[in-house]
């Protein structure tokens, strides 16, 4: 769903769980990666996960209305377009575990729903930009600089950082109305050194939508609906691998209880305030070489 869908005028949340959808469908087929999976790949995964259904039922006993219950929430899940975010909020952080595990390099985490890709360029010849946002855009302004380097060392003059986040009011751009395209969304390009400068402003902690049949789990379980502020980012430099990261804030209390459980150690921003309202944080990245 784009800012211009006449159909959306008010920012729910849910819309912005549905928009996922949408863009997720407008991307290259995802069965592509996989036409060649051997047959008993598919049956192996797919009856370990009804295995571990079955155990469930058995072991918790578990009702024809409960069962019932389920179906209904399933089907509620696709017509409000929330399997992304149902996804990347309970499953994605297992995949990326798995998927990263042998990296010497950077850590990162999930993607999420909210990703574009092509956000415009804003760097630089010497890698210092900022990110597209509207005239007072709410939040400490944010000085962020760092250096794609290889584990080897060297700096990636060809590395290149895209940055995306909410903004204060917890709102992706693309992914709620009323927003300017590609507001809070770059691709910084750094300098011949590798290092770049990226300017934008810091994000507020982040509910995820809870007027969707996501926020009935969460409800109807007792769960909280919050992630820590949170900027995500994707690095790379050609012959490396891929970084997907998000980078939090030391003290934001989700960062404990992440309902995305996508927070790691190795993530955390520190930015000093530097008393004139604005803040500074040095954070590069460290590039695995492709395989
Ligand atoms: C987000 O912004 C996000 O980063 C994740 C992982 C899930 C939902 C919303
Ligand atoms: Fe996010």
């Amino acid at each position: 769903m784009t800012t211009t869908d006449a159909a959306v005028e008010t920012a729910t949340a849910a819309a912005s769980g549905a928009s996922a959808t949408e863009r997720f469908h407008t991307d290259k087929s995802p069965y592509e990666a996989v036409r060649n999976t051997p047959k008993e790949r598919v049956d192996r995964l797919a009856r370990r996960v009804l295995e571990a259904l079955y155990d469930t039922i058995r072991e918790e006993q578990v009702t024809y209305d409960e069962y019932n219950a389920l179906k209904a929430w399933l089907i509620q899940v696709g017509q409000d377009g929330e399997w992304p975010l149902f996804l990347d909020v309970w499953v994605e952080h297992v995949v990326e575990e798995v998927a990263t595990a042998d990296r010497k390099g950077n850590k990162g985490t999930i993607e999420g729903p909210y990703y574009v890709p092509d956000a415009p360029e804003v760097a630089d010849k010497n890698g210092v930009g900022t990110v597209p946002m509207r005239e007072g855009e709410k939040g400490t302004p944010l000085v962020w600089k760092g250096t794609i380097t290889s584990t080897d060392g060297a700096p990636l003059p060809d590395g290149k950082v895209e940055i995306w986040h909410a903004d204060d009011d917890g709102f992706y751009s693309q992914f709620a109305p009323g927003l300017p395209e590609w507001n809070l969304r770059a691709t910084n390009s750094v300098g011949a050194d590798g290092s770049f400068e990226i300017h934008t402003v810091q994000p507020a902690p982040y509910q995820i939508p809870t007027d969707g049949a996501c926020g009935k789990l969460i409800a109807a379980a007792g769960w909280h609906a919050w992630r820590p502020a949170h900027i995500h980012v994707k690095v790379s430099a050609p012959g490396y691998q891929l970084l997907t990261a998000q980078l939090y804030f030391p003290g934001d209390v989700h960062n404990e209880d992440d309902i995305a459980s996508a927070v790691k150690p190795e993530l955390m921003l520190n930015p000093q305030p530097q008393g004139d309202g604005t803040s500074l944080v040095e954070y590069g990245f460290v590039l695995d070489p492709e395989a």
